[in-house]
């Protein structure tokens, strides 16, 4: 960060704890104290009597062929599994550590963008014409090949690393992800790979310039100028491991090589318009574009994938 940036910006007072802090050493945050994990358990529970997260979820090879959707596969208002657990979700938008940290990022009155279920399929319910299909893609996000009345879940089988910036061209970093695992979540369970300090660079396009050098450093080059070191960490941790990172960091998920579903909460949270906090210093201390008008290069004009290429798999 050079001194103009961070004049420009106020300054954090010494009163702010972790993860203002670590959001600019890191570019994340995982909270030291866990989420009531019964509450994780009793929401995982309601989620999986609504849902057999299985084969049956998805479309025939013959049906998606009739009329490939690859755009508006995701959950949207009036079509998201959460709709149905507003009162379940007091155990996330409640919890003292979780609102102290994003009103110490975002500011008071923040809001929340989106709010969904994540679920990494396992590779026994993805049918075999659709492996054939999505191997090697970078973006395996399965909406497209579920059925209408599934997709209000976001189904992932692994996804290089990106930033969450992604599907936001043209927007200021003015928010931040929070994801919370509802079981366990060993190696085997679809973990969130994420690269510690790759924030620094600010904004850059998708995918990603990334060459591994140890096995858990990468060199993550910008493609003009700038390139950095940065360290993976691998996001394992009970139900109730809650962890937050800006809309810069880069993370992915590989398949998910357990016989069961991972299922996850992922929330985007805004700050309010007009209010200073937190996350203004830790974009001051980004060396880098702080907003992108492409923000992807993968994708075919009707939102299919184009290119072949998959870092996280070979974490
Ligand atoms: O849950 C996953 O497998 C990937 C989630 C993710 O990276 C995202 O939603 O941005």
């Amino acid at each position: 960060m050079t001194l103009a940036m961070r004049a420009a910006h106020p300054l954090p007072p010494a009163s702010w704890p972790g993860a203002v802090d670590d959001l600019i050493a890191t570019g994340a945050h995982v909270f030291p104290t866990l989420l009531d994990n019964q509450a994780a358990a009793d929401l995982l529970a309601r989620i999986k009597a609504q849902r057999a997260f299985d084969h049956s979820l998805f479309l025939t090879e013959a049906e998606f062929d009739a009329d490939p959707q690859y755009r508006g596969v995701n959950p949207r208002p009036g079509r998201n599994l959460l709709e149905a657990f507003d009162a379940d979700l007091a155990f996330v938008e409640r919890a003292p550590q979780i609102t102290q940290a994003l009103t110490e990022v975002l500011g008071e009155g923040y809001q929340i963008m989106d709010r969904k279920v994540v679920c990494g399929v396992p590779a026994r319910a993805v049918p075999s014409w659709l492996k054939a299909r999505i191997e090697g893609a970078p973006v395996n996000n399965l909406g497209a090949y579920v059925k209408p009345e599934y997709r209000d879940v976001t189904y992932f089988y692994g996804i290089d690393f990106h930033q969450d910036i992604i599907d936001y061209k043209d927007r200021d970093a003015d928010f931040l992800t929070l994801y919370i695992y509802l079981h366990p979540v060993t190696a085997a369970d679809a973990p969130l790979f994420l690269l510690e300090g790759s924030h620094a660079l600010g904004a850059t396009t998708f995918p990603h310039a990334l060459e591994r050098t140890t096995p858990t450093t990468w060199r993550y080059a910008d493609r003009v100028c700038a390139a950095i070191p940065v360290t993976q960490r691998v996001l394992t941790g009970p139900a109730g491991y809650a962890a937050m990172w800006h809309p810069f960091t880069l993370h992915g998920t590989q398949p998910d090589a357990a016989d069961h579903e991972r299922i996850s909460l992922r929330y985007l949270i805004a700050r309010k318009p007009g209010v200073k906090a937190g996350i203004d210093a830790v974009n001051a201390a980004i060396n880098g574009p702080l907003r992108l008008e492409t923000t992807r290069m993968d994708l075919a004009a009707d939102g299919s994938a184009a290119i072949k290429g998959n870092v996280v798999r070979g974490a």
